[in-house]
């Protein structure tokens, strides 16, 4: 692969899975790894740290100390990322339910659009491994943020992202309100409204194995307002999407 790529990882009580995580990163040339961690108790930042040295300069970590959050560590990642001269910049989870080998069909689409997302719900696209229970509360998120805030993708909710570095250096990634996986909307959405190309790629989505998720109700009730706010921000929100 002749792209050069830096993927961005929020990690918080990651143990098990962050090791196979970026072992199957690094079987891409030209891929380096930023991994966030906000002080995970169970010791996955010391882990983060013994990967640096396993793969010099292809792995760097940055250990947050403020209060923890998903939307604060990407904003922290990619402020330092975007400085760095890579092509594309990537967003992944850590808990391998985001499979490292589709990352180059990722990375590739970014020739043509600005932001390409790893999407389970364009043709060839899947979920492996979620009740029913779980499908239905993404699709009706889905249906949900795609109604109010008229996003044309499918999957408005997918963490696996690639952005053309300079495109991505655009937003104002420091000024968003959400800080939960709202912030992943959030991004879509100024970006849409920016006039950024956006793409789907299938992917195939497999529940976590090891460790916890970290949906919390808090994080389901901000989901939930997070498209309204969105609306009703600046005046020419609608009219730039339309
Ligand atoms: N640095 C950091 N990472 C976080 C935080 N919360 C979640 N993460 C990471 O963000 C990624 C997604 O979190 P998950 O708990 O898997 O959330 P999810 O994928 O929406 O939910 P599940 O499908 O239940 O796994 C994982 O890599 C987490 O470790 C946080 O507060 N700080
Ligand atoms: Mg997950």
């Amino acid at each position: 692969m002749s792209t050069s790529a830096l993927v961005i990882v929020p990690t918080y009580n990651e143990r098990a899975n962050l090791p196979v995580l970026v072992a199957g990163l690094m079987a891409h040339a030209g891929v380096r790894v930023l991994v966030v961690d906000d002080q995970s108790p169970d010791g996955t930042g010391q882990i983060a740290d013994r990967l640096v040295t396993e793969y010099p300069g292809r792995v760097t970590v940055l250990h947050r100390t403020d209060k923890r959050g998903f939307g604060r560590s990407y904003v922290a990642g990619m402020t330092q990322a975007i400085a760095e001269p890579v092509e594309v910049l990537c967003q992944m989870d850590a808990d391998l339910s985001h499979d490292p080998s589709q990352l180059p069909n990722l990375i590739a689409a970014t020739a043509n659009a600005d932001v390409v997302i790893g999407s389970r719900y364009v043709r060839g696209g899947a979920i492996v491994n979620w009740p029913m229970r779980r499908r239905l509360l993404s699709r009706v998120a889905n249906a949900y943020i795609r109604t109010v805030t008229r996003l044309a993708p499918r999957d408005c909710t997918s963490g696996y992202r690639c952005w053309r570095r300079t495109a991505l250096a655009t937003l104002p990634i420091d000024q968003f309100f959400s800080d939960g996986y709202s912030f992943l909307v959030e991004m879509l959405f100024v970006a849409a409204r920016s006039g950024l190309r956006i793409v789907e790629v299938p992917i195939t989505f497999v529940e976590r194995r090891e460790g916890e998720s970290k949906v919390s109700r808090a994080v389901l009730i901000e989901s939930a307002i997070t498209p309204w706010r969105l609306i009703a921000g600046p005046s020419n929100t609608r009219k730039a999407l339309s």
